[in-house]
């Protein structure tokens, strides 16, 4: 008979969920977990790719044992059905990224016309080098000026008619070349996604090769334009990330202070908050109702930004967003947009915990809703802290359980960073590579997903990885799983194969690179594109794969469209709803091959995983005339 004991250890690797989700049983508080038991089992049409609601006509299905209906009511066979589902998923997750990209982007237009009080910039050096790659002349401009000009030029990227986005030129010629052929050059943002959402409607776009090409503009877009841009423009609004040591896990709580926590992924609304916190006036507030002072903490991708470039401790990912409440120690959870779950104020009002949104485009029933904006945000800011400081006599003693203690992290690695750690150029690392010392470099991104036991995906893949000289570079909530597991302190080189930890022993780095957030993708596809134009090769020639061993959300769909376009293979935990339609499945990972020089493989047993990009990195480095 399975206890409950046994019934919770399945959940999770890690100790402070596994505590956490015990005190959630007995405080009677359902998780995601107990959600998705309660929805097995699940749509086996929905699962292949083989339903489709997108016109009245419908909803529609196919029979994937033949039996049954083989066609929707328009027509629409297997092949449609799921490239038309996967193209939605293509054009929602950029949508997602390329939005809070456009945030950022308004932001700096804002602080170069006055309108930001609070705001600034915070690297010119980096604002300058952007300038220049827009050709925008910046030599004797103040910088302002120069933020106007690159910030409206950025916003013109969106809605652009012609040409190609301003990134593109990051990539090496040799795939530019290849992505012209194909006809996926990125246009304007909005334009693809608008066009895959035109394509995918009922009598567009018909055929199911031609839809999915799309999904790599669509994509590209995102990677080369809107994410590339949040990520950017974030750096020159708050800073360039540098290493930085920090913690990891629920311990970061501290029991005697108000904790704030800070949930989504967009810097724009925590920075702020982050400078109310150090407010004196805030802090004697907070020893007059009775705390210590107020600690902060970071959640998801929001809980990276912050950690990368203050050092801010992050108290865990994406399934541990719900369990952080069930501490009874969060006097307020401040979120702004994307992976917050609908639950977490049911669960909130379980304790005193106060959640506050912040964006008009993210509204939550049982939240609070304080609506930040460039121009009121840092009277807000202290505002709404002050409201958490409120909050603290409201704590029940009794209620109150923090498990865990902090474990250390190193973080930080921007491109920049990283190639300050090699000495201002790639070359150290092709070296490196060329010498065999590491084999190569993997990717390990995206989220969790309670279709796999919470982080055991992330942790053992980087785990086999790094011990086979695999330099690992990860982010989202892959990094926080890798930070709780200890793999990201430069003592972590002595996990590593020996090559590998002779290279970070010199360089005083982990053998796992924190890179950032989901939009902070786009760091690791300048990296490989800096490193192939190096080398004068593709980047479909390099000893380099990508790996999202938990992945649940669209925005990880297009992450992946993305480097598979990018010529880097990608390796998936989770099995996309594509099986329905054995064409496509055959495309994505064999076909591509010879599209694009690389291709999508599902493999949910981790270990198996490792070994499958193993083998992979050995035959690119073969390729390359490399020794394996
Ligand atoms: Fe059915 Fe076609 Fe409408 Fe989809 S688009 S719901 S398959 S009729
Ligand atoms: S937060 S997109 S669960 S990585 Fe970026 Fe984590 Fe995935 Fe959200």
């Amino acid at each position: 008979m399975t206890t409950l004991t046994d019934k919770l250890a399945a959940c999770s690797i890690t100790t402070d969920a596994l505590a956490m989700l015990e005190k959630a049983h007995s405080d009677g508080v359902s998780t995601v977990w107990d959600r998705h038991e309660a929805q097995e089992p699940r749509c086996g049409y929905c699962d292949l790719g083989l339903s489709c609601r997108i016109c009245a006509m419908g909803p529609c299905r196919i029979d994937p044992f033949g039996e049954g209906p083989q066609r929707g009511v328009c027509g629409a066979d297997a092949d449609i059905m799921v490239a038309r589902n996967l193209g939605r998923m293509i054009a929602a997750g950029s949508a997602s990224h390329s939005d809070h990209g456009r945030d950022l982007a308004e932001t700096l237009l804002a602080v170069s016309e006055g309108r930001a009080p609070g705001y600034g910039i915070a690297d010119e050096g980096k604002l300058r080098a952007l300038a220049g790659e827009y050709g925008i002349a910046e030599a004797g401009v103040p910088a302002l000026e120069v933020a106007k000009q690159l910030a409206e030029a950025m916003l013109d990227e969106y809605g652009m008619r012609k040409g190609r986005l301003q990134f593109v030129g990051r990539m090496p010629p040799q795939r530019v070349e290849a992505w012209g052929k194909l006809g996926v050059l990125p246009r304007g943002i909005d334009r693809e996604v608008t066009e895959m959402m035109h394509r995918t409607h009922m009598g567009v776009d018909n055929d199911y090769v031609n839809i999915l090409l799309h999904g790599f503009r669509t994509a590209l877009s995102d990677g080369l334009g809107g994410s590339m841009i949040g990520t950017e423009v974030s750096d020159v609004l708050f800073g360039v990330p540098k290493p930085t040591m920090s913690t990891a896990n629920l311990g970061v709580l501290d029991k005697g202070a108000v904790n704030i926590l800070l949930h989504g992924h967009n810097p724009i609304v925590s920075e702020m908050i982050a400078q109310a916190v150090a407010d004196p006036e805030v802090q004697a507030a907070a020893r007059k109702v009775g705390a210590t002072g107020l600690n902060l903490a970071g959640l998801c991708c929001t809980g990276s930004e912050l950690l990368m470039r203050r050092g801010i401790p992050i108290a865990g990912n994406h399934l541990m967003t719900e369990l952080v409440l069930v501490t009874g120690a969060v006097e307020m959870m401040i979120v702004d947009y994307q992976c917050i779950m609908p639950a977490l104020t049911e669960i909130a009002g379980c304790y005193h915990t106060k959640v506050v949104s912040t964006s008009p485009k993210a509204k939550f029933i049982g939240a609070e809703h304080r609506e930040f904006t460039p121009e009121n945000a840092r009277t807000l800011a202290k505002e709404v802290v002050l409201a958490a400081v409120a909050n603290f006599p409201h704590r029940k003693p009794g209620a109150v359980n923090i498990p865990g203690t902090p474990v250390s992290q190193m973080s930080g690695f921007s491109v920049e960073a990283v190639l300050g750690a090699l000495g201002g150029t790639p070359q150290p690392l092709i070296d490196a590579i060329v010498a065999g010392k590491i084999r190569g470099a993997v990717g390990v991104v995206g989220c969790n997903n309670p279709k796999v036991k919470h982080d055991h995906g992330h942790v053992t893949l980087t785990r086999r990885l790094i011990e086979n000289d695999v330099l690992v570079l990860d982010t989202g909530c892959a990094a926080v799983a890798n930070a709780k597991a200890g793999l990201k302190v430069p003592e972590a080189a002595e996990l590593a194969g020996p090559g590998l930890r002779e290279v970070c022993k010199a360089l005083g780095i982990p053998p796992v690179l924190h890179t950032g957030s989901c939009v902070d993708n786009t760091r690791i596809l300048h990296l490989a594109g800096a490193l192939a134009k190096a080398l004068n090769v593709d980047t479909a020639q390099l000893p380099l794969a990508g790996a999202a061993p938990e992945w649940y959300s669209e925005k990880a769909v297009a992450i992946a469209f993305y480097v598979v376009a990018a010529g880097i293979t990608t390796f998936l935990g989770v099995v996309p709803p594509i099986l329905g339609s054995p064409n496509i499945v055959k495309l994505a990972t064999e076909g591509l091959k010879g599209v694009v020089g690389a291709s999508f493989v599902v493999e949910p047993d981790p270990t198996k995983c490792a070994d499958a990009i193993i083998g992979h990195l050995n035959e690119k480095r073969r390729g390359l005339g490399l020794t394996v």
